[in-house]
């Protein structure tokens, strides 16, 4: 055979192409993967003729847009990219904008980078925590919550450590929301919806949980700085839903 004879030119060009097999059947499913993530398609447009100037973690000159993408793709504190293709000019962010803070400006496009099982209209992925979550508008009590997460289909929020705490605390306070229902529910102990396991991970206020009762929900409330507690059904909080990673 003669990719296995080394004695000639020719075998030798037959070598390096049967290293260029191997090279492309091992590497480019990878490869592939990759370029396959950086398709547009993979990318949720958010805005066009925006300039977004806030959160910039890289600003990249002379490069063309589905290599800006990579870049994004590529970086996790990445959370959506602003592309000129004009200037050959790309931008990346550390969070999504809504463009409140957009300067109108022709020739820029405003992308939102998502994966697969965060592919959802008004979800947003924040990649560090790897949390895709959507605020939802208006206060209701813990079922109907409950209720407009589950018509996406979706959950309400889990909170299971303190980053994640952290993290609602910020986007309550930029939505302007006081206080948020869990996916938590009370089997004698509480427990998490997600798993069905008592949370390695609270944020009980002093005194709580204090209802001897069932029909209780738990949320987080900044007058009680955040600290959780559980209320009766009727009281009404504001709802972010989350969809969990499969
Ligand atoms: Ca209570």
């Amino acid at each position: 055979m003669a990719f296995f004879d080394t004695n000639s030119s020719t075998v030798r060009f037959s070598t390096s192409a049967f290293l260029l097999v191997i090279i492309v059947l091992v590497y480019l499913p990878d490869q592939l993967e990759s370029i396959k993530a950086a398709t547009f398609s993979s990318l949720r447009s958010i805005l066009n003729n925006t300039r977004i100037d806030t959160n910039l973690t890289a600003s990249i000159t002379n490069i063309r847009k589905l290599p800006c993408m990579s870049e994004c793709l590529n970086n996790v504190n990445c959370m959506s990219a602003g592309y000129h293709s004009n200037n050959t000019e790309c931008r990346l962010h550390s969070v999504l904008d809504s463009g409140s803070s957009g300067v109108p400006e022709t020739g820029w496009e405003y992308f939102s980078i998502q994966e697969d099982f965060c592919r959802k209209e008004n979800f947003v992925h924040n990649r560090i925590l790897d949390i895709c979550y959507s605020v939802e508008p208006g206060l209701k009590n813990c079922p109907d919550a409950m209720g407009t997460c589950a018509s996406i289909p979706a959950s309400l929020l889990t909170v299971d450590s303190q980053e994640k705490q952290d993290w609602l605390q910020e986007v309550c306070v930029a939505n302007n929301i006081t206080g948020v229902y869990f996916d938590m529910y009370k089997d004698g102990v509480w427990k998490l919806r997600s798993t069905g396991m008592t949370p390695s991970y609270t944020n009980w206020d002093d005194g709580q949980p204090d209802s001897t009762g069932t029909d209780v929900c738990v949320a987080s409330k900044p007058n009680f700085n955040w600290m959780w507690h559980d209320y009766p059904y009727p009281w009404k909080a504001g709802i972010i839903c989350e969809i969990r990673r499969p």
